[in-house]
């Protein structure tokens, strides 16, 4: 695996997260009450020896910078790195990344520089655990140019993914970028050739792009300089590469989720409460999820009722009642509050405790979640304040808002509080 470069796709605009994407690049963005999305991607590759990353985004975050330097350090005496690299203007290229492609295109002078024989391109914002050594093996053994990681799909999730057809051998004969309509109903194909059972190829008669790549490194190159008026992977260089080149799908038969938007993204974090076995755990001896090590105590539950919940370090939670939730870091709940089918992630420091009461006699709001208030259905960013006997239940059942003044969003019905808002006391969304 030193033959291979890995480059992380880390978001472009960020709009499908939009407003965690508000302060920060997505790549940035917390997960399951500790880790960042960048964690997923980056373990992995860790995990399947592969050293060499880099990580391209359009905004180049501070959050995320602190994050990579702190958390990812190589021994002194292995090339081990995890860059980013974030979009630029130069003289020679005025713009920002005009897509995926555009975006690895950009740094091209900078990537073939590297003696490796494949440059293996993933995403940001998957939730998955995947040995990529055995992705590269395959495209190895069949010597393919291009390697595709697959995973068959029902109907009814099939347009938002890229879709192909593939030969006996696995090759790739056909590729269609979210098809919709006839043009989705020509995409379906017998997965059983898979190795699917029938009823399950019955149940997913599609074959999807996961959107993560392995390239042999000149084919990566050739393609990016001849076209240069493709700017996206899945939209352009792949489907029109199937012709060409050898395209290979590799299948993938273990959990994975795109969490790319705020439906997804909340829905996979709950998910991680599901009893008895979640679908993703961050717990797995051989393959762990890395994060920065931040020395925090361990939480303080004092009388607080909780069930079916995820609780990060450092909280404290009062007498409250917490169910079917995810709590982040130094999260603080105060009492008689109920925290259900929640996200909160938490706060990046600590109010001291002085700050806080003082604040509370000065009519102010300290961070946390206030005395007497109730959040359901929502994701509360960091650093917010939440004042007393306020209720987050989107109570007119509202699909999509946008409420930025008022330090809220709702997107597909989840109500999305901003970081570092101050919701005031009594205040009902
Ligand atoms: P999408 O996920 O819809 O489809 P896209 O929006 O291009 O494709 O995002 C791919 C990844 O690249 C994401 O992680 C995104 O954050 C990142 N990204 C997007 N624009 C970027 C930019 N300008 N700079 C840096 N990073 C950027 C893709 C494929 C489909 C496939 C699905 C699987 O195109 O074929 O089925 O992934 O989820
Ligand atoms: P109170 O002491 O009034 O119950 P809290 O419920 O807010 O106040 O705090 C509960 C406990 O958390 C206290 O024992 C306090 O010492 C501890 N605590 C407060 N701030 C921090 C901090 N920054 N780091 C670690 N523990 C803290």
């Amino acid at each position: 695996m030193k033959r291979v470069l890995s480059i992380i796709l880390g978001g472009g605009a960020g709009t499908r997260l939009y407003p965690l994407t508000k302060f920060r690049a997505k790549p940035a963005v917390s997960l399951a009450g500790k880790y960042r999305l960048i964690d997923i991607p980056v373990s992995n590759c860790i995990n399947s020896e592969i050293h060499k990353i880099y990580v391209l985004t359009q905004f180049n975050s501070a959050s995320l910078n602190r994050h990579l330097s702190r958390t990812y350090q190589f021994s002194q005496f292995s090339e081990g790195f995890v860059e980013v690299l974030a979009a630029q203007q130069t003289p020679e290229s005025p713009s920002w990344f005009q897509g995926t492609a555009d975006a690895v295109r950009k740094y091209l002078w900078m990537l073939e520089a590297w003696d490796v024989d494949e440059f293996l391109i993933l995403s940001g914002d998957h939730l998955y655990r995947m040995d990529y050594s055995l992705f590269v093996e395959r495209h190895r053994a069949t010597d393919a140019d291009v390697t595709l990681s697959v995973v068959p799909v029902t109907d009814k999730v099939a347009s938002s993914f890229g879709l192909m057809k593939i030969d006996a051998t696995g090759r790739v004969i056909d590729f269609y970028e979210k098809p919709k309509g006839d043009a989705l109903k020509q995409m379906q194909v017998d997965t059983s050739t898979l190795g699917l059972t029938p009823e399950q190829a019955k149940e997913k008669p599609y074959i999807a792009s996961m959107g993560i790549y392995v390239f042999k490194k000149q084919v990566l190159i050739d393609l990016l300089r001849k076209n240069l008026d493709q700017t996206d992977f899945g939209k352009e260089i792949i489907p029109n590469s199937a012709q060409d080149y050898n395209v290979q799908a590799y299948l993938f038969d273990g959990y994975w989720e795109d969490i790319g938007t705020i439906e997804a993204f909340y829905e996979a974090n709950l998910a991680l409460t599901q009893q008895p076995q979640p679908a993703f755990s961050f717990y797995h001896e051989d393959a762990p999820i890395y994060t920065r090590s931040r020395y925090l105590p361990p939480s303080k539950l004092l009388d607080a009722h909780v069930t079916q919940s995820i609780i990060g370090d450092g909280c404290i939670l009062k007498k409250c009642r917490v169910s079917h939730s995810v709590i982040g870091l130094r999260q603080r709940v105060h009492q008689d509050c109920v925290i259900e089918d929640a996200l909160l992630m938490g706060a990046d420091y600590y109010e001291p405790m002085s700050e806080s009461s003082r604040h509370l006699t000065r009519g102010k709001i300290p961070m946390g979640i206030g005395e007497g208030s109730v959040v359901r259905k929502a994701i509360v960013d960091k650093n917010a304040r939440i004042g007393r006997n306020v209720q987050i239940v989107n109570k007119e059942g509202i699909e999509e808002a946008e409420r930025e003044d008022l330090g809220f969003y709702i997107r597909g019905g989840i109500v999305v509080i901003l970081k570092n808002a101050v919701i005031p006391d009594g205040m009902v969304i």
